[in-house]
């Protein structure tokens, strides 16, 4: 049955925007008709999609409003969607605001929608310790029709602080494997100045203190120091400056790009050899996925959900957060190690096609949509 589906979520580069988006436009090439409800248009859909459309969130300012009620205007526009389009379903990314939002929108709208509210981390890990907020993520939480998270860890953690009984589904992220795939891209890196014979490292972030960027700059330093190799700075964010203070002091600019933001990672991805993401929290690392499905072997840390990603000792390594020593050899250990090397990146694309293979996990939200209406 085709199915119309509203979806909000932050609209900017992240994630979470890349999911919701990805959902959205694989859901309409399924036939579903999918609204998203935004401050922004997703950066992700570039172009005219069939089945897609896009319901721009306008804030009202008056002088009298110490902040712009962003909150009370999506909530609004998401009711008027839910009547004017005849939505089934609301999916939101983030419980605040967007499932507090899409709670009231319901009320306030003419016609019964069932809401899912996807948790992607950041409002558990971060907003969840915010004391101000711990009972409106939990409201959020209850009073949704259904609840998944991106990863076992994120579902566990989200349990034990909120103290929350509901049911959370586990559905994990994708890459669309159209897009995220090994390229033979033979002048890229002679474009960008990286000779033949070296390792090309990769991290990939928008720089916040938790990806802990200073700790891949570290790791990095030990590897350069053994074997010739580049490293790809991706992403901008906080932590920037200091990131490039460091690669001063520690003498290794020439070593180290620094490409800003990126749209086609997925080519960028595709000369590199070894992927690094050594967060001290981390729900799932999208990121590491999309190295994977290019054939990059990645080391990440035992935050979160990384663990469900990267299998140790098969398609990277997991380590602990801040080990830098042990970082440093088993980067060492893989990347003069051409044949485990060959075999890690295999593993790595094998992964992705079996646990996180789009189709399955678009699969799983349409059932949980479908399983929502069944119920009345
Ligand atoms: O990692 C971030 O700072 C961005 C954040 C987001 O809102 O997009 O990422 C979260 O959601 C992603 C998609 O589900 C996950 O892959 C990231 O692991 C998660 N980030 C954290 O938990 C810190």
């Amino acid at each position: 049955m085709s199915l119309k589906i509203g979806i909000t979520c932050y609209p900017s580069v992240g994630g979470s925007g890349v999911i919701a988006t990805e959902l959205g436009k694989l859901l309409a090439e399924r036939g579903h008709e999918i609204h998203f409800i935004s401050s922004n248009m997703p950066f992700r859909l570039t172009r005219l999609y069939p089945n897609i459309y896009f319901h721009e969130v306008e804030v009202t300012n008056y002088p009298i409003f110490q902040h712009p009620p962003y909150d009370l205007a999506l909530s609004s526009k998401m009711a008027e969607v839910i009547d004017r389009e005849k939505l089934d379903i609301l999916h939101v990314h983030y419980a605040v605001p967007h499932a507090i939002c899409a709670i009231l929108a319901k009320q306030m709208a003419k016609r019964d929608v069932k809401i899912v509210t996807t948790l992607h981390g950041t409002d558990i890990t971060v907003l969840g310790v915010d004391l101000s907020l711990t009972n409106v993520i939990r409201f959020g939480i209850e009073k949704s029709d259904s609840v998944t998270a991106v990863s076992e860890s994120l579902k566990e953690q989200t349990k034990d602080m909120l103290d929350v009984q509901k049911d959370i589904n586990v559905i994990y992220n994708f890459v669309d494997e159209r897009e995220y795939s090994k390229k033979s891209i033979n002048q890229l890196k002679k474009e960008l100045g990286i000779q033949e014979h070296e390792k090309v490292l990769v991290h990939i972030s928008n720089f916040r203190k938790v990806k802990r960027v200073p700790d891949v700059i570290q790791v990095f330093a030990n590897v350069v120091d053994q074997m010739p190799a580049k490293l790809l700075l991706i992403g901008d964010g906080p932590d920037y400056m200091t990131v490039r203070h460091l690669i001063e002091e520690l003498g290794i600019e020439e070593h180290v790009l620094f490409l800003g933001k990126q749209e086609n990672v997925s080519e960028l991805l595709s000369i590199a050899d070894l992927k690094l993401l050594l967060s001290e929290k981390e729900s799932f690392g999208l990121v590491l996925l999309e190295a994977m499905a290019c054939g990059v072997p990645c080391i990440g840390t035992d935050a979160g959900g990384v663990p469900e990603v990267i299998v140790d000792g098969q398609t990277g390594y997991i380590c602990s957060v801040n080990d830098i020593e042990n970082i440093s050899l088993k980067a060492l250990q893989l990347l003069k190690n051409d044949q485990l090397w060959s075999q890690f990146s295999q593993a790595a694309i094998e992964r992705v096609e079996q646990h996180f293979h789009s189709n399955q996990i678009v699969e799983q939200y349409e059932d949980l949509y479908q399983s929502l209406l069944l119920k009345d």
